[in-house]
């Protein structure tokens, strides 16, 4: 990692206090932290090219939509797309999977199966169960084992040439697990069915490569990989969204209106109706080229140094067991302590200056799962240190000793 220091230099958020302590952000599963050339560019954005896109013949107009459009190809060269017309904007990963459930229900018929897995956070849960009532559909769950991995051998058993879609998480939020969605959807696809990935935990840490991995759909949010709230992406190949109906009508997405017959317009548009986050869909490229200059193998070789670090000195608290031991994981730790609530852990670390998430992290199957009501997750980011973690480790013990 090059200077650790200097990476954080570029986060202003990082050196604030809270409750008179240095702020130690370990809530990056939730949203990442913006650094400063992502802050500027937002600003950038409103003072110099403010303009509706894809509308005017003005100067400005021109000048907003370039960069829209600029920005679109720069995240098609990231998650390698074939064309910029299959990178769809959206208003992040929720909204992208509504978008395909939703066009799914022109496809399904009663019987049809839908599969999701039970690592999955509620939003690749419930528009998959809104779906399944309004067409008949069957929702199948592919189980998980102790240790937070899905089981392959039970996944393999369960598809068969009615299931139409498989709805998985790249990496999931609750436990870190990353699951094998390569093998996954080549699996899928012996049985023809189509393979949505929840990329929204894996953006932050690696970088996807759509072709290799074959996915119909991919889809993230910008928020939690450096970029602003309120834009995300809906990655689909060229057949699929050609074939699936727009999700919302309005203006951007039309070829011709008449009061008698409305035709769509082609990729990328026809999924885009009405105005844009426009400021979001810029910055979220200058997020994608800051997060590249960094770099992901540095990223995830420094983040495993942290993951590791912080599983073995958590182990070492009395009574703390750790949920989700998968062989392949990211930087993301959720735990409890024996006899303690965790949201009880949270609320005391939070006086010391230390942000982690409690609670059942939108994944309440999984919680359901282990039988417990939810967890401590202390998730990492490039920009987090082993002092940080050191300085979690001692709140902790003392919030326990406090508890207990
Ligand atoms: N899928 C996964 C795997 C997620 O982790 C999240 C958000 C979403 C979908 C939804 O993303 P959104 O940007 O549309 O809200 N996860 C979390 C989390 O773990 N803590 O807060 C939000």
């Amino acid at each position: 990692m090059t200077d650790i220091q200097q990476i954080r230099a570029e986060f202003p958020i990082l050196s604030q206090t809270v409750h008179g302590k240095p702020l130690v952000y370990f809530d990056n599963g939730a949203t990442s932290q913006k650094p400063k050339v992502v802050i500027d560019a937002i600003q950038h954005y409103y003072e110099q090219i403010n303009a509706n896109i894809h509308r005017g013949v003005h100067t400005l107009s021109q000048k907003a939509t370039d960069a829209y459009e600029l920005s679109r190809q720069k995240i098609q060269n990231h998650i390698n797309a074939t064309h910029a017309y299959e990178v769809i904007f959206t208003s992040g990963t929720t909204h992208s999977v509504n978008a395909i459930a939703n066009g799914f229900a022109s496809i399904l018929k009663p019987g049809d199966e839908v599969l999701v897995s039970a690592l999955e956070h509620h939003s690749n849960i419930v528009p998959w169960q809104m779906l399944c009532e309004r067409t008949g559909a069957v929702l199948k769950v592919i189980p998980m084992n102790e240790q937070g991995e899905l089981i392959q051998e039970k996944y393999k058993a369960l598809l068969n040439d009615k299931t139409k879609i498989v709805a998985v998480n790249h990496i999931s939020n609750a436990l870190g697990t990353i699951n094998p969605v390569k093998e996954m959807i080549a699996l899928a696809h012996q049985v023809g069915a189509a393979v949505l990935i929840d990329g929204a935990q894996a953006v932050p840490h690696l970088k996807p490569d759509v072709q290799d991995l074959d996915c119909d759909f991919y889809v993230f949010s910008g928020h939690k990989m450096c970029g602003p709230t309120g834009v995300g992406i809906l990655y689909g190949k060229e057949c699929w969204l050609n074939r699936l109906p727009p999700y919302q009508g309005g203006g951007e997405m039309i070829a011709t209106v008449s009061f008698e017959k409305t035709t769509y317009a082609g990729l990328p548009h026809k999924f885009e109706a009405g105005t844009p986050n426009i400021a979001g869909g810029i910055v979220l490229g200058v997020a994608v080229d800051y997060l590249n200059s960094v770099g992901f193998d540095t990223i995830q070789a420094y983040e495993n140094t942290l993951l590791e670090y912080a599983t073995e000195q958590l182990l070492q608290i009395e009574g703390l067991k750790i949920y989700g031991t998968a062989r392949e994981k990211a930087s993301v730790v959720s735990f409890n302590i024996d006899g303690i609530h965790p949201y009880d852990i949270g609320t005391i670390i939070d006086k010391k200056g230390i942000a982690v998430r409690t609670g059942h992290h939108c994944a309440q199957p999984i919680m359901d799962f282990y039988q417990i009501p939810g967890t401590v997750r202390a998730s990492f980011a490039f920009y987090n240190t082993q002092q940080e973690i050191d300085y979690m480790i001692e709140a902790i013990q003392k919030a326990r000793l406090m508890l207990l």
